[in-house]
């Protein structure tokens, strides 16, 4: 019987992981997340100042990388890497590409237009807070794409309010007020 030498060539496979990366590209805060991740994103604003200099709070379920255009106006918040805090002045709108899984989009506050899509799996969206007296300001679009949508308060200073879902939940204190 003839010996088979066995190859001592490891054959690495090339599984370069793409992290999920915020960036700010054109005046646009983007959120790619990152593909295989199960994400729960929630975006808050903190009023600083009396309100003259707002921050976003963007929490992710997983580490956050922050890309080119977002050094320097984000940094971490709460000692770990998936809390991000910034100036919400430095960025006109919201793009969120959710990927793949099934993930979840919490909406506390934004004042910004926002288009969310949550891509592949059965993912939800929740606009609401504590207080479901304080409506979402979002001064332009608002686009959100996910199998469920609850809506718990007002949405007001809309231009323009799309919702493609499976269901659309609108709770007892909730209205959409385009303008
Ligand atoms: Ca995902």
């Amino acid at each position: 019987m003839k010996a088979t030498s066995r190859s001592s060539t490891i054959e690495i496979l090339e599984t370069r992981i793409v992290p999920s990366t915020l960036d700010i590209v054109g005046g646009v805060l983007r959120y790619t997340a990152n593909s295989g991740s199960i994400n729960s994103i929630a975006i808050f604003v903190e009023s600083v100042n009396g309100g003259t200099d707002n921050q976003l709070l963007f929490r992710d379920s997983e580490n956050i990388t922050l890309g080119l255009g977002a050094q320097g106006i984000f940094s971490y918040a709460f000692g770990g890497q998936s809390d991000v805090r910034g100036s919400l002045s430095a960025f006109d709108s919201f793009d969120l590409d959710l990927g793949d899984q099934n993930d979840s989009l919490f909406i506390d506050r934004l004042t910004k237009p926002l288009t969310a899509d949550t891509g592949a799996g059965t993912d939800s969206a929740r606009i609401s807070n504590s207080n479901n007296s304080t409506p979402l300001v979002v001064n332009g679009a608002l686009s959100i794409k996910a199998e469920t949508i609850r809506v718990d308060k007002a949405v007001n200073s809309a231009t323009n309010v799309s919702f493609t879902t499976d269901n659309l939940d609108i709770g007892q204190f909730a209205s959409i007020n385009a303008t």
